[in-house]
Formats: structure tokens, C-alpha cells, sequence
């Protein structure tokens, strides 16, 4: 069975872009509107030479209402599902209550849990999650599902493939070369 990566958080924060970063695809549909996404959506994902399932979700609201409650449901069904979390925060608008509500929320699964920082091009990427850390689970990732960050020089970060799934995010960094010019166009 491949291991199963479900990405959650608050709406329009960048689930789907992230989600069809991971499939290398455009099967999510992605726009500057809250709640665009409404079930689940499973694709393809790899990693090396490591197939695993990449979920995206509806935005996850913990008081959710109306058309939200039944998203807030798909959503759990998917959580419950997960091998890791990645909950998706944005950069841009800094930690905020509903980011608090639900990383609480993911706490009480006892699901591993990576915290991605998107929107952070062209943004300091330790001032990007300065704050993310408070959420109490573990060290954020700043990432650009969107865009793909220079190389930094001197990183000590490594830039090849790995195998393991919670590296996904901190990856989306330095993709591998071959794959650069491709991202710009969507993949
Ligand atoms: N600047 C910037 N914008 C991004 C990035 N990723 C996503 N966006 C934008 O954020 C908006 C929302 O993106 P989606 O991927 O639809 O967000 P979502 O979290 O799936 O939204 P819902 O399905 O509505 O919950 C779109 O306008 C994207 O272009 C990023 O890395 N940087
Ligand atoms: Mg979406």
C-alpha cells in the first residue's frame, strides 16, 4: 500500500496548487477563491523512486457552516486516512486564528503533521516561519507551491530526491534541475 500524504488547511491558502505541484499535474482546480475545492481528491505522487497518494482537501474550517460542514467532513475522512499531514498555511497573511483551531485539531488525531509556509517567494524564509513555529508541531517549511525559489547559496540543505515523504515540502525548494524550467509551465 503507497503511503498517503493529505493535505489540509484553512481556504485558499494554496491546497490544490500544492497538490498538483506534488501530481505534476493541473487535475486541481486552483483560484483566488475560498472554498473552491470541495471534496477530496486523490493523485499520483513520487518522490525518488517512491509512489505515494497526494490528497487535496476543502478548506478546513473547525466551526465550519453550510457548504463547509460537508467539506470539513471530507476533509476528516481524509485525515483519518493519512500516513502525513501536510497542513498549508500562508505566508502572506501570518498565523491566524483558524490556522490555531485546526492545527489543534490535528494534534488530537495523533496523525504526523508537517507544516508548509506557502506564498514565500521571494520572502525571508526563516522570518517566513518565525511564527508557524508556535503552532507546536515541529519546524515549519517556508515553500512556493506557485513559484520555484532560486538556488540559496551556501545551503546546507540537500537538493537531491529523498525518500521519505515528510521531505516533500522542504524539497519543493530546490527541485531537481531537470524539473526547473518545467514548473514555470505548470508541469
Ligand atoms: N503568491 C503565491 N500564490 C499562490 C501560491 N500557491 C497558491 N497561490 C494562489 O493562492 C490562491 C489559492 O490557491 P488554491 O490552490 O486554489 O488554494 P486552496 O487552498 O486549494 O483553496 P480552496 O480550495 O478554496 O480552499 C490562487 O490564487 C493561487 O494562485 C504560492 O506559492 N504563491
Ligand atoms: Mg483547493
Amino acid at each position: 500500500m503507497k503511503p498517503t500524504l493529505v493535505i489540509v488547511g484553512r481556504p485558499n491558502v494554496g491546497k490544490s496548487t500544492l497538490f498538483n505541484r506534488l501530481t505534476r499535474t493541473r487535475d486541481a482546480l486552483v483560484a483566488a477563491l475560498p472554498g473552491l475545492t470541495r471534496d477530496r481528491h486523490y493523485g499520483a505522487g513520487r518522490l525518488g523512486g517512491r509512489a505515494y497518494l497526494v490528497v487535496d482537501t476543502g478548506g478546513l474550517e473547525p466551526d465550519a457552516q453550510g457548504v463547509f460542514v460537508e467539506m470539513a467532513k471530507q476533509a476528516r475522512t481524509a485525515i483519518a486516512e493519512a500516513d502525513v499531514v501536510v497542513l498549508v498555511t500562508d505566508a502572506r497573511d501570518g498565523l491566524i486564528a483558524q490556522d490555531r483551531a485546526i492545527a489543534e485539531e490535528l494534534r488530537r488525531t495523533g496523525r504526523r503533521v508537517i507544516v508548509a509556509v506557502n506564498k514565500a517567494e521571494g520572502m525571508n524564509h526563516e522570518l517566513a516561519n518565525a511564527e508557524f513555529h508556535e503552532l507546536g508541531l515541529g519546524a515549519p517549511h517556508a515553500i512556493s507551491a506557485e513559484q520555484v525559489f532560486p538556488p540559496r547559496k551556501n545551503s546546507s540543505k540537500p537538493t537531491a530526491p529523498s525518500a521519505s515523504p515528510s521531505s516533500a515540502a522542504r524539497m519543493r525548494e530546490s527541485p531537481p534541475s531537470s524539473t526547473r524550467s518545467s514548473v514555470r509551465n505548470g508541469w
